[in-house]
């Protein structure tokens, strides 16, 4: 995967930044490897988790970016609203997703303990961050090549079988 000529937008809640700050480490450097230039690359923060739909939404609707990654630790363990900011949360991301057409990544991580959390942050092969800036490009890529080519011949749809 290139990433070269991909513009993204990273949303990073600062809500648990032990952990989020990890996911971000992983998310930029995974995109260095894959090419993104760091001048394509914008990083907003937001206060929780909850927040991160709006803002996702708004970067997409941008047309600037063309992938968003969203960043986020929902930890069970420290509020009784855990289910509910989840919901809303994983909700309000796919719903940025296909309201705009521009491939939002679901990176928060939505765990039990701390313990977990910091276990799905470590290093690359096992950073949430890590595997979404990874799809972020990859999602980029696949709507870059479906908008190029007739999609019929992209080999991405089957011909209905005739009975
Ligand atoms: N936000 C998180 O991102 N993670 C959490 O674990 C969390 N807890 O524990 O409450 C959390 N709460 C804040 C929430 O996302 C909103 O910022 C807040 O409710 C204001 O809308």
């Amino acid at each position: 995967m290139d990433g070269t000529d991909c513009q993204v937008a990273i949303v990073v809640s600062t809500f648990n930044e032990v952990v989020t700050s990890r996911l971000l480490a992983a998310a930029e450097s995974t995109l260095t490897q894959l090419g993104t230039p760091q001048n394509h690359i914008q990083l907003v923060r937001v206060p929780g988790a909850f927040e991160i739909p709006l803002i996702a939404k708004t970067l997409a609707q941008s047309r600037r970016f063309d992938a968003i990654i969203c960043l986020g630790a929902v930890i069970r363990g420290e509020t009784p609203h855990f289910d509910y900011i989840c919901a809303e949360t994983s909700r309000g991301i796919g719903r940025a997703s296909l309201e705009t057409g521009i491939p939002v990544i679901f990176g928060v991580l939505t765990t039990d303990t701390v313990d977990q959390a910091m276990e799905r942050s470590g290093p690359p092969e096992r950073n949430k961050g890590a595997d979404a800036a990874r799809t972020a490009i990859e999602m980029a890529l696949l709507m870059k090549h479906l908008s190029k080519t007739n999609i019929r011949q992209s080999g991405f749809l089957r011909e209905p079988t005739k009975s």
